[in-house]
């Protein structure tokens, strides 16, 4: 099944691209009748396909941002939660808003409003045509998509689902602990989730824009951003093996924090990176089990995100939509998220949008625990150290981190991505656990 969808993943550029070739053929022929201007319809196509794309990713990271901070607050003694907080919430309700509008700018024509629909980009020039939003882990995000409006909501749907999930896996689970060590590995292990995140949709976007712009023929990513995938998720790990490794700073060994002192959920969702890796699922009794899963799920969140913003560039990879065997837990109550303001300017009422009012989630107890404010000195120490982080795994055997991007001596901060380097771009080290 992995082996079957990776060519759909990668493979349907070059027809669409094509097609743009078409389109300019067109605009090229048009601009000869319109003496030297260039046909409008063209570039507002490939301005909207890329504004969709360019602002779900911007949603999102945006969004993952806000509920990371919120959790580090609560984790950190300094705020209570649950998250998102009013405050949070707001921020995340603008941030969708600010997609919308600017979809809604980019794609609906000169009144800038994608429910009066003549003026709008043809949802088949932008590669929108595919009638029904292609949803997430069988969840609720199965919107009819009939213009630039229902694309935003679709893509609210799906990132909001995602992000939700990813959060829920690093915050939703943690054992309250007066202990410091164990709280800035709580705190870490949340903040390395969210950093690999951001950086890994970032290369993934700048790939896809140029593929969207045709300056690039894909597929997403290459090596440059493999690469820098592959180096950014060997960051995160490394950071969190360092502050929840115990004194050695080393993951997999005996002086490691425990999933129980941390804690987490007992198994990692079985949800299924597209293409080679396999998928996430394991049950999580050591350390490196957990880093693992961090690392795992959040790598595939960005996949089915970026995805899901390029219907033109890539087909939506199957995984992304399987469904999930066990609800996974959802401990981020988001009660606001449904604030998302339909578009402005709207003059023929389109009532169904309301954006995805199926938030509201259980506001169950979180970690907040409670004695000696003392915040813990997330001082971050080491963040060029231990590039090695289980280069010595001692006994227990466990192969853990390992796998990361290593074999080109030195990672560390250098960065540099030179595009002969490994592009493997998942490296998770589906540690087997070795109890
Ligand atoms: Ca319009
Ligand atoms: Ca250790």
């Amino acid at each position: 099944m992995v082996a079957d969808t990776a060519p759909g993943w990668r493979g349907l550029c070059a027809p669409r691209l094509r097609r743009g070739g078409y389109f300019a053929v067109i605009a090229a022929v048009a601009g000869l009748v319109t003496f030297g201007r260039v046909v409008p319809a063209l570039a507002e196509s490939e301005t909207c396909k890329r504004e969709i794309a360019r602002s779900e990713a911007r949603f999102s990271r945006a969004k993952m941002k806000i509920l990371q901070k919120c959790w580090d607050n609560v984790v950190a003694d300094k705020k209570p939660g649950p998250c998102p907080d009013p405050k949070a919430a707001v921020r995340i309700s603008v941030a969708a808003a600010k997609m919308q509008n600017s979809i809604a700018r980019r794609c609906g024509g000169l009144d800038q409003t994608c429910s009066v629909t003549s003026d709008n980009d043809p949802l088949s020039s932008i590669g929108w045509d595919i009638g029904t939003c292609p949803n997430f882990e069988g969840g609720a995000c199965g919107n009819t998509i009939a213009h630039c409006q229902h694309v935003s909501s679709c893509l609210l749907c799906i990132d909001n689902a995602a992000i939700d999930q990813a959060v829920d896996l690093a915050y939703g689970s943690l054992t309250a602990s007066p202990s410091n060590s164990v709280r800035k590995c709580q705190r870490e292990i949340g903040k390395a989730m969210s950093t690999f995140f951001q950086t890994k949709s970032k290369l993934i976007s700048k790939c896809e824009d140029l593929v969207l712009k045709g300056s690039y023929a894909g597929p997403c990513p290459d090596a440059r951003a493999a690469y820098g995938i592959g180096l950014a998720e060997f960051k995160a790990i490394t950071k969190m093996c360092v502050n929840c490794g115990g004194p050695d700073h080393l993951c997999g060994t005996p002086d490691d924090l425990t999933v129980g002192e941390i804690g987490f959920a007992a198994s990692c969702p079985p949800v299924d990176p597209p293409g080679p890796p396999a998928s996430c699922a394991a049950s999580i009794d050591t350390l490196p089990d957990l880093i693992s899963c961090v690392a795992c799920v959040t790598g595939f969140k960005v996949d089915c995100l970026t995805a899901a913003g390029v219907p033109a560039i890539t087909t939506y990879p199957p995984e992304c939509n399987a469904a999930l065997p066990t609800p996974t837990p959802t401990l981020t109550a988001t009660p606001t998220e449904t604030a998302t303001p339909e578009e402005t300017a709207t003059p023929t009422a389109t009532p169904t949008e309301t954006a995805t009012p199926e938030e509201t989630a259980t506001p169950t107890a979180t970690a907040t625990p409670t004695e000696t404010a003392t915040p813990t000195a997330t001082a971050t120490p080491t963040e060029t150290a231990t590039p090695t982080a289980t280069a010595t795994p001692t006994e227990t055997a466990t192969p853990t981190e390992t796998a990361t991007p290593t074999e080109t001596a030195t990672p560390t901060a250098t960065a540099t991505p030179t595009e002969t380097a490994t592009p493997t771009e998942t490296p998770t080290p589906t540690a087997t656990a070795t109890p």
